[in-house]
């Protein structure tokens, strides 16, 4: 049974995934998905046209990192992504949607705010749709090809960051969280989110430091420059991962809660007041809100995750319920998760 994971170099979100394949440590094959195996994998995914989408060798296509790095667990229990503690679950998830839905703008700004490196990112898309890694060799023939798919795979990129709000004036508000984001971060990671276990938004903030800010040159000067712990993050879990590092154990509720405070209590940076006014648009049927004096498109999708960690919560036990309110209930990211 082969175990195949399709995504694209440029990809966040495949290289949270092919993390957390690796720490789970899964035999599985790391493939492109390119122009010539598109049709076969979105067949396999049942009409997902994003990445990454894994093909488990039996069974349905998993889609989606969170689902992905959630079977890794699966199969190798004693190096699950999330804790046992389901009150201490919903806690992890709620890290986890941070990374990805907010973190990601941050991990967005040198592809919003330089040409130079669109230019640097679209060229190795362009080379993985065409089967090719970064740094392979190209031919004239192959050149050619590239110049036609890299217009359309900049405008992609620019219509994502303007997606996430990193355009216009949302750029200093992005600089802001991510100057922000990157000092919090710098007294957290001991040495990771939580503590010794490495959880799934670790391999979240992995994969936008691998993909993005260590690996765009311009983003990842800034990073060495600014944020070295990230850079120190990054080689100390991915050396763990594939070292089969002994998993460590989890902080109990509280402990895991006051580490991640620094992000998630109060505002958490904007993202609760986000995902307040992406739920009030959704809810009015409105198809934009405005996000850092920047209109974007409401997304359906972060309500979806809200919605699924909200109702997690409602499964929770009474006791486990009172136990994680007890912990996060004065956090008003808790009350937007709890629907409240
Ligand atoms: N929530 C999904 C997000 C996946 C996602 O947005 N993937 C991007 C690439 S990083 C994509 O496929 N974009 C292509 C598109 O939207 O057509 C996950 O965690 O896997």
């Amino acid at each position: 049974m082969t175990v195949r994971l399709f995504g694209t170099e440029p990809s966040f979100y495949t290289r949270k995934a092919f993390l957390s394949l690796t720490w789970a440590g899964l035999a599985f094959e790391d493939r492109l998905k390119t122009m010539a195996n598109k049709a076969a994998v979105e067949e396999g995914a049942g009409g997902y046209h994003r990445f990454p989408v894994l093909d488990p060798g039996e069974g349905p296509f998993i889609i989606d990192s969170t689902r992905i790095g959630i079977w890794a667990g699966e199969q190798a229990p004693d190096r699950a992504l999330l804790p046992a503690d389901p009150a201490f679950r919903i806690l992890v998830r709620m890290a986890e949607d941070w990374m990805d839905e907010w973190f990601l703008r941050a991990a967005l700004l040198f592809r919003a705010t330089s040409a130079g490196t669109r230019a640097f990112v679209a060229r190795v898309g362009a080379m993985n749709l065409l089967g090719l890694r970064q740094g392979e060799a190209t031919d004239a023939e192959t050149e050619s090809r590239m110049a036609r798919l890299v217009p359309g795979i900049e405008r992609f990129f620019l219509e994502s960051c303007a997606t996430n709000g990193v355009t216009g004036d949302g750029v200093a508000a992005t600089r802001a969280l991510l100057d922000g984001s990157a000092a919090a971060l710098k007294k957290m990671l001991r040495p990771f989110l939580f503590g010794a276990r490495p959880s799934l938004p670790d391999m979240a903030l992995w994969g936008f430091l691998d993909a993005g800010l260590l690996w765009e040159p311009e983003a990842r000067s800034w990073t060495k420059a600014n944020a070295p712990h990230l850079l120190e993050f990054h080689d100390r879990l991915g050396v763990a991962a594939r070292q089969r590092a002994p998993a460590g154990d989890w902080p109990d509720l509280a402990e895991g809660a006051a580490m991640v405070a620094p992000l998630l209590s109060g505002k958490a940076f904007g993202f609760q007041a986000f995902l307040d006014a992406n739920r009030a648009a959704l809810a009015a049927g409105d198809k934009r809100l405005v996000l850092d004096g920047v209109e974007v498109p409401a997304r359906g999708f972060t309500e979806k995750c809200r919605r699924d960690v909200e109702a997690e919560i409602a499964d929770l036990t009474p006791a486990d319920r009172a136990r994680l309110a007890a912990t996060v209930g004065d956090w008003p990211l808790f009350r937007s998760y709890r629907g409240a």
